[in-house]
């Protein structure tokens, strides 16, 4: 039984057991983990009908596997913003199969397929999607990304997270640049019953060490710190990035404890230039891939992880505060195949 099997049954069999509990006896977990399944379900549904869809028309117009099939598959590959390369790799890899195994049948070749895109993300060391908590003192949490990807949107949305988890959480606004920014996160702050240190047209470095302090005496758990995404210089974008660090290091030694950077799925690979970039200026711990729900791009998650490495830690499925999920490669596979086989 192949990978993509396996999930799937396991997530029918978890369907099927809550379908025999009584609605006034199902736990609040079990509720909350169907829920979470049937978010990526729908917010995957555009990646699905663009590439699960094309996938399956080609198994029916190709009944046995040719030149022309994969000539195909690698045109529907590129279009969901697999990658070139991860493409090529990927490829290289079904072809090997199909001369060893001697597979001839498209049908039998969908399901290899799925398989090894499972394994693609997989097979790397890195897929720990944990995020570091400190037990004792504030876990700094240092939010990048370019602007409009939905840093700030990200930032409320795990404030809600720990917020609800019985965490006492703060939000610094160290995106001083854009107008508005500050009250945009005043704003989240107060809906997530959060603290908040903000102040406009100040350096975001002085801002973040005065919210820090604040932090520290205030028994924060978890601080969440915005930031400006301005790449338009590299160099300035590095010092700036380096002076923070320098700074939250300077109050909270060895935070932040977490760097995710935040990316915009629909921009496909354009995405993952930019990780890449982040990437050489300072130190990522994590990503959080931004409007899944509304882009057939659903690709990129593959993409990135063989592109750069990095694991995806948060998928945002929506603008909602509640509209975030912990990264999970079994729930997004499910989500993009489960109408096949
Ligand atoms: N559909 C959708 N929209 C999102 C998501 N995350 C953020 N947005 C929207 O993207 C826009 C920019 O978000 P913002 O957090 O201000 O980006 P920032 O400039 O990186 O801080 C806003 O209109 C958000 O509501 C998401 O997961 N799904
Ligand atoms: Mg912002």
């Amino acid at each position: 039984m192949g990978l993509f099997d396996k999930i799937k049954n396991k997530f029918i069999k978890k369907k099927e057991e809550i379908e025999e509990i009584k609605e006034n006896e199902i736990t609040e977990e079990q509720k909350e983990e169907q829920e979470n399944i049937e978010t990526y379900d729908k917010g995957l549904e555009k990646t699905r009908k663009e590439f699960v869809s094309k996938l399956s028309l080609l198994g029916i117009k190709y009944h046995k596997v040719s030149e022309e099939y994969f000539e195909e598959l690698e045109n529907l590959l590129i279009m969901a913003d697999i990658g070139v390369n991860t493409t090529f790799e990927f490829l290289d890899r079904l072809r090997d199969r199909v001369k060893k195994e001697k597979i001839t049948d498209t049908e039998y070749l969908t399901e290899v397929i799925v398989d090894e895109l499972l394994i693609i993300y997989v097979n790397g060391e890195s897929i720990s999607d944990k995020i570091n908590i400190q037990e004792d003192g504030p876990t700094v949490i240092l939010m990048v990304g370019v602007n409009g990807v939905g840093k700030t949107t990200t930032i409320a949305k795990l404030a809600h997270k720990y917020q609800k988890n019985g965490k006492k959480v703060m939000l610094i606004a160290g995106d001083t640049f854009r107008a508005g920014a500050v009250a945009q996160l005043e704003d989240w702050a107060n809906k997530t019953k959060s603290l908040f240190y903000g102040k406009d047209n100040a350096d975001p470095a002085s801002v973040i060490y005065d919210g820090l302090e604040q932090a520290k005496n205030e028994n924060a758990d978890i601080v969440l710190i915005d930031t400006a995404g301005r790449l338009q210089n590299k160099v300035n974008l590095m010092k700036e990035l380096e002076k923070i660090n320098k700074v939250i290091d300077r109050v909270i030694p060895k935070a932040p404890h977490e760097t995710l950077l935040v990316i915009d799925s629909a921009t496909g690979q354009n995405g993952i230039m930019q990780a890449k970039a982040f990437k050489e200026i300072t130190n990522i711990t994590g990503l959080v891939l931004t409007k899944m729900d509304g882009t057939a791009k659903g690709g990129i998650v593959l993409a990135i992880k063989e592109e750069v490495n990095i694991p995806v830690k948060f998928i945002g499925f929506g603008e909602k505060m509640t509209d975030l999920q912990n990264f999970d490669i079994e729930k997004y596979i499910y989500g993009l195949f489960k109408d096949m086989m």
